[in-house]
This record gives structure tokens, sequence and C-alpha cells, in this order.
């Protein structure tokens, strides 16, 4: 038996289940469930003129068909507008069946419920809607000149507008020895977990209670919506995520139209229905981001030190707003990184177009903000014919300044202070293992070969840990197992193995013994949810602060029962014992069966072991006066303020001089996420992160066409990376404790991909000195870059 504890390595519990094929997803529930599909438009703007669904009454298996104008109450209301900000002076959100327009093309109009998906798809093939076209808005700056409106009622397509001013920055641009203005574009790009959305509900007639699968980050959200739309007591709902197969982010908008309605007609119809999303409704109807066009003015000193940074942003966010405008807040918000310029402005607006909406996707706004930033530092350092990290080492916020307040406001309304870091020991361990200093003499060796290689370096940091808040419930039962439980969900983080990590250190339990059950509103109906690399910071704590109530309750009853002190006591291997003797010991499981006095009258073994620790006999369980029964306890833990992880990559790419292919060389990552609870997981995150920035940097691209139509709507024309196309990854780590949270732990979940496209954007250019200033950077697109510079 080992007993580890917290910041070992260990394998993730969870994989050989997931890797033998016994996870349990949605699809693999409800297999005699009906089906739903959804006839959605194939239009980007458009106003609905009629609706025909006669063909389709013929389909044999059919069971319903809902529009718009089936819906009652509440369940055809819009969708809620999650989070609210005073800047978003035009939120939007659709209606769950689309009501007289269409906005993007993929937008349910129709849903159909029959004996399977095949007849399902079917009906909706046979039913058809007939739609007068209206001008579409695409492309952020269509949207910006405002030629035609997505929203009659949103003047200029403008969702929201927001400045944040920190010293006068066009005045020290304006007086600064240095200045330079450039523009900088993201192209659209999605998240892409292998399993799409899916929700499966089943309505028990009896108990008039309703319980519903999804594949989410958020379950105990979805049951708020949904008691709120079916008029339903939460009490009658319950929402588990089974195994989810990948978010990313896409999975936490809650609720999705589909998550409404397949729970609402399951009631209605009293069945069992399921509905899954296929590949293209997860391309045109999901949640896509990242598109972004930056234009920034930047004026420096001799050293390359930022005197002022003036940044103005034209955000897409789509045809909604249901998530409010988190992803360009979080962009303008955490654009500075490590750097502390003299003088900041930032303005962006955020324009409705006719495209799919915009949630935040893994990093959430800040790979746009990052590669702002460290485009900045490398012109800046052509401009001076400065060393790129020494630009970089310059404007550092110093070790000694923490807690560093950057003057602006976080998402979550409160100011954005840095907590703890070290960005110079940073920058020499990130170029220690990339082999920066060396790298003259290896792009000499390499041109003699006839090979461009490149160098380049990103940093970023990021707030992780949001609140409000998040709780954990643990348990021990008479056979010494622990229990722990908390609301938010895992797809893929490894919650199972960090929780039980954490709970076996605290309690002293081995690790064995501790089993963890994640997004499940049975078990714990409290939560906000897995996103914005939270789950180590929230929910970790708050099961480490439920451990140590019930430790300290632990203590209290054996003390009770071995005649000591509790403070003498402490807890190994599942066994309370007196410190230094330990032979005065009780296991925890008859501490567990002592804290129940029904359960310790039948259980004849907890007598004698409660006997023999005490010396004596004891019909009576041996327990202080005043405890509740069980041994268990509950606790939440609510941050002051974020805390802020924060991390430096490097890459050496080569590129082909005739085909422009690039091709990532080395690539290493230094990551500071505070506390490390497991390494091995924190590694494994920052693996799929970087594969993921790998992606955005180099392939993923949403391509939609002038009428708003998604031409790359699979993988055959959506690139993502094979693990042939991601490099193999150095890692260090760094641990500065955050000095905010008990456990000292900062969230690891999005930093992979937060600096990738920065890194790649700095290699390439290194290696074929012409500027790149938007990403993704395929090989064609490179090719343009070339002829465009030699022609210049
Ligand atoms: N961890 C640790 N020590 C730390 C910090 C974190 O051991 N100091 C561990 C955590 O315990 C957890 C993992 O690292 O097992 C990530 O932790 P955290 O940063 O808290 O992130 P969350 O668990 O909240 O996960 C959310 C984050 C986000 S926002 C996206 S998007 C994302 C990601 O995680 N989506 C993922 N990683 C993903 N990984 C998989 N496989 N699938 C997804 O959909």
């Amino acid at each position: 038996m080992s007993t580890s504890m917290f910041g070992e390595p260990i394998a993730r519990r969870e994989d050989p289940r997931l890797l033998t094929g016994q996870g349990r997803y949605l699809d693999d529930l409800g297999r005699d469930a009906l089906a739903a599909a959804f006839v959605r438009s194939p239009h980007a703007h458009a106003r609905i003129t009629g609706i025909d669904v006669d063909d389709a009454l013929d389909v044999d298996g059919l069971v319903a068909i809902y529009t718009y104008e089936d819906l009652p109450g509440q369940v055809g209301d819009p969708l809620p507008l999650l989070i609210p900000h005073p800047a978003l002076t035009h939120g939007r959100t659709g209606y769950p069946l689309a009501r007289d327009v269409v906005r993007y093309v993929g937008e349910p109009v129709v849903m159909v419920v029959a004996r399977d998906r095949y007849l399902a798809e079917d009906a909706a093939e046979r039913i058809r809607v007939d739609y007068e076209v209206l001008p579409p808005v695409v492309g952020i700056e269509n949207a910006a000149a405002a030629e035609h409106l997505v929203h009659d009622d949103v003047p200029g397509n403008v969702g929201a507008h927001l400045v944040q001013e920190v010293g006068d920055a066009p005045a020290a641009i304006e007086n600064a020895p240095h200045r330079l203005e450039f523009r900088l574009d993201i192209e659209r790009s999605a998240s892409m977990p292998l399993e799409g959305r899916g929700v499966y509900a089943r309505w028990d007639p009896d108990d008039r209670s309703l319980r519903v699968y999804s594949s989410t980050q958020t379950s105990t959200s979805v049951r708020m919506a949904l008691a709120a739309r079916l008029g339903l007591p939460k009490t009658k709902i319950e929402v588990i995520a089974p195994d989810v197969g990948g978010g990313f982010g896409v999975k936490v908008v809650h609720p999705w139209p589909e998550e409404v309605l397949v729970p609402w007609a399951a009631r209605l119809l009293g069945r069992e229905i399921k509905w899954t999303e296929d590949r293209r409704e997860h391309f045109v109807a999901a949640a896509h981001e990242r598109g972004q066009v930056q234009h920034v003015r930047v004026g420096f000193d001799d050293a390359g030190r930022i005197l002022g940074l003036d940044v103005t942003i034209l955000h897409d966010h789509g045809a909604y707003t249901p998530y409010g405008i988190i992803v360009p807040i979080v962009t303008s918000t955490q654009l500075l990184g490590p750097y502390k310029p003299g003088a900041y402005r930032v303005e962006f607006t955020s324009l409705y177009t006719n495209t799919v909406i915009v949630t935040p996707y893994r990093g959430a706004g800040r790979p746009q903000g990052v590669f702002c930033m460290e485009r900045t530092m490398d012109k800046i350092a052509a401009h001076l014919g400065l060393d790129r990290a020494e630009v970089r080492a310059a404007n550092f916020i110093q070790p000694d300044e923490f807690p560093y307040d950057q003057g602006l406001t976080f998402q979550d309304g409160r100011p954005l202070i840095y907590d703890s870091g070290d960005y110079p020991r940073m920058l020499d361990m990130i170029k220690e293992l990339i082999g920066w200093d060396g790298f003259e003499a290896e792009r000499e060796a390499a041109r003699r070969a006839g090979r461009r290689i490149g160098i380049g370096l990103g940093c970023y940091v990021e707030g992780t840990g949001v609140g409000p808040y998040e709780g954990g419930h643990v348990e021990v039962d008479s056979t010494g197992r622990v229990h722990v439980a908390t609301g938010l969900t895992s797809q893929g983080q490894g919650h199972q193995t960090v929780f039980a990590q954490i709970a076996a250190a605290e309690l002293g339990v081995p690790i064995e013994d501790v089993t963890v059950t994640t997004g499940d509103t049975r078990r714990f109906g409290y939560a906000v949810g897995t996103f914005a690399s939270r789950a180590a910071v929230m929910s970790g704590n708050a099961i480490a602060l439920a451990c140590r109530k019930v430790r300290e309750k632990a203590l209290r009853i054996a003390g009770e029962a071995l005649e000591a002190d509790p403070r003498d006591l402490e807890i190994t291997d599942g066994v309370v014992h007196v410190r230094g003797n330990p032979s005065a010991a009780i296991p925890l499981r008859t501490v567990a069966v002592l804290s129940n006095p029904l359960r310790y009258a039948f259980d004849e073994e907890a007598r004698r072991a409660t006997q023999f620790a005490v010396g004596g006999s004891s019909d009576e369980p041996p327990v202080p006066a005043g405890e509740e029964p069980g041994l268990e306890g509950r606790d939440y833990y609510s941050p002051v303020r974020s805390t802020f992880a924060s991390g430096m990559h490097a890459a050496v790419v080569e590129v082909d001089p005739d085909t422009a292919e690039i091709r990532i060389l080395r690539y290493a990552v230094v990551h500071d996420c505070g506390r490390l609870i497991n390494p091995r997981i924190v590694e494994g995150q920052i693996h799929g992160g970087v594969a993921q920035g790998v992606g955005g940097a180099l392939y993923e691209r949403m391509v939609y066409d002038e009428s708003g139509q998604l031409l790359n709507a699979s993988f055959m024309d959506f690139l993502m990376p094979y693990a042939t196309e991601v490099p193999r990854i150095r890692t260090g780590h760094m641990q500065t404790p955050s000095p905010l949270n008990p456990l000292g732990i900062k969230g690891a979940g999005e930093a992979g991909v937060i600096p990738v496209s920065a890194v790649i954007a700095s290699a390439v250019e290194d290696a074929e000195g012409i500027r790149i200033d938007a990403m993704p950077l395929s090989p064609d697109g490179l090719f343009r870059l070339r002829r465009r510079a030699a022609a210049d």
C-alpha cells in the first residue's frame, strides 16, 4: 500500500478504466431512449416565413415535432445572458428554437423526436422551412463597417465597448524616444473535444422527477437552469456528468438549447430522450473563439522599456452573447503578462456577426493578448537591435514587487493583483532549457548545411482559480474508505487522482482508500464548474478544508477512546495513534464506527477494537458529548481574489526554404502553478495545451465565406495536429506558492495553450527574417509573406 501524498507524480487513477474502453460517455447511456434531431438554419441571416412539417408526419417512428410556437412559458424564452457586464450595453441571446429570425448557419429551428436517430434525421430532412434571406454580416471589419445589422436594434453591430486606462498612454507614447505601430490578426478557431455535446433525460412519472445526463463542464448550472425553465424544484432534478470526452470550454455554456429542449420534451412525453451532437453540428452550431484584430501603438526607451502601450481590439463575438464579453475582457486585462509598462490604454469593441457564438476556449482570450504583447516585445528588440530575452527582462515585474497591482479590474470585478512569481529566474530557466545562449552557433551551422532555423520565446501570466466558491464533502465510512465529493465536473484533467492525493495527504490515509465523485448533483449540489483553470485551486482547497474538519473530529473521537489529548494524536496509514507511541492506536475505520452510535451497536469488531484500544469494556461508544453522528465534513472555499500562474515557452523551428513547411525541432516550457499537487498531471495538461496551441499556431482556422457558410466544417478540411506534429516538450517546474489559499496552489489547465502562437511566430520570424503578424501560419500563408517581402 502506498500513502500517496501531495506533490507526488503518481499515474492517473482514471486511466486504466478509460484506456481499456470502460469509460461511460453520454452516448453509452440510454441505448433505448428516443432520439432527438434538429433542423438547423442553412442561412447565416434570414427571416423564417413558414414551417411545413406535413411530409415528416409520415415517417414511421416519429414521436413529436416542436417549433418555437410549441414551447410554453420559460421553456421558449431567450437563453440567459450568463455574465452581464456594464460595458455590454447591447447583450443579445438566442431562443432555444429560432423565433422569427435566424442569425447563423446551424441555429436550431425545429426539434424532432423519433424512435431512433436515423428516423429523427429522416423526419428532420422532410421538414420544409421557408426563409426570406437577409444580408449577412461576416468578418470583423464588415461588422465594424455596419453596412448591415445582425440585430436591428443594435446600432453599428456593437455589443460592447470598453476602455481601460492606467496612466496616460497616448502622452507617454508621444514623448517616447522610440515608437512603433502595427496591426495583428488572429483568426477564428474552436475547441474540438473528441466527444461532442450531448444530453439524455429521463422523466420519472411516479416521483415527478427528472434525471438528466449531460456532457457538460457545469452540471449544477444545468440543474439550476432546468429548475428555472421547467418550473421544478431543484430537489426534483438530478444532473450527472458521466465521463466527458473533453470540453475545453465549449461545454460551459448553460443551458444549451438542446439541454433545455431534451429534458422538457422527456417530461412532456414521459419518455427517455437523448441527443448527441455530431461533428458537423459541433463545427457550425456549438461555439468558436480567438478571432480578433488588434492595433498596437507602443513607445519605448533605448533599453526597450515600454513607456506607453495603446491597444485597440476588435472582437468578433458571433450572433449572440450568452457568455457576455468575457473573452475580450480577459484579453484586455491580462495582455500585460509579466510586464509593467509605464502607461497602458486598451480599448475593445465587441461586434456581432452572423456566425456561431463565441465562448471561452482553453486560454480564453489570453492567447490573443499574449500574441499582442510578445509580438510587441520582439518588434521592440528588432527595432533597437537588442536580444529579445533582454528586452523582456527589462520590462519584468520584479520578485520583490509582489503583490503587484496592475491597476486593472479582473473579469470577476476584483482588482487585478498578481500574488507571486519570479519572472527573471523563470527566464533564466527557459533560456537554459531551450539553449538560447548557444543558438547563434547552431543557426550558423544549420545555415552552412542549407537549413533555415529560428528560435522564439513567449511569456504569459494567467489569472486562475476564479470564485465565487467551490465545495467539498468528505466522509469516512465504516470500512475505512474515504468518499470525497465535489460538485464540479471532470473532462480529462485527472481530478480523480489529484483530489484523492489531497484527501490522502490531509487525512493520513492510503490513496487506495479514497474515492472521488465529481459532477453529480446527487452527491454535491452546489458548485460552479470546471473552467478557467479553477478546479485545483477551488475544489482542491475546499476538499482540504473539509478533510481538516473530518480529521479534527476523528482526533476528538479517537482521543476519547484512547484517553489521550487529541493534540497528541496523528493519523498515519489510516490509523490514529498517539504521537511517539504507535501501540496506542485505533484504526480510522473504527473511529467512523464510533461516530455512529447505532452502527457501533452492530459492529462487534469495532467494539473489540475499541476495547483493545482503551484496554477496557466499552458497550457505549466512547464519543465526546455533543458530536454529530458520522465521520464526515463539508466545507467551501471562496478566494479573496484570483491567483496568478505564469510561464515561459520557447521553441526552435525549421522552415523549409522551398515548401515553407514549418517544423518544430525543440519545444520547452517553464511553468509556475504554485505548489504542485501532481507534477505528472500538470505536465500532461501542459503537453495537451501545447498540442492545442500548435494547432492554433499552424493549422486550425474557421473559414467562412461571405454568405456566412463555414467552408471547412469537417476534419477533412479543419486541420488538427496529430502526434507527429506535436514536438517533444521539455518541461521545467517552478513553484512560487500562492499566499492566497491554504494549499498555495495556482491553476494549470490552460497554461500550455496560451503562448504557443506567439512563440511560433517569434521563431518563424527569426528563421525567415520577415514579419509575422497574423496567425495561424500555414505554409501557403508563409509563402505569400515571402513573396510580399521580396516585392517590397
Ligand atoms: N494541478 C496540479 N497542481 C497544481 C495545479 C493543477 O496538480 N498546482 C492539476 C489539477 O489538480 C488538475 C489539473 O492539474 O488535475 C488541471 O488543474 P486546473 O488548472 O485547476 O484546471 P481545471 O481542473 O479547472 O481544468 C480546467 C482546464 C480548462 S479551463 C480547460 S479549457 C481544459 C483543461 O483544464 N480542458 C481540458 N484541461 C483539459 N484537459 C482535458 N483532458 N480535457 C479538457 O477538456
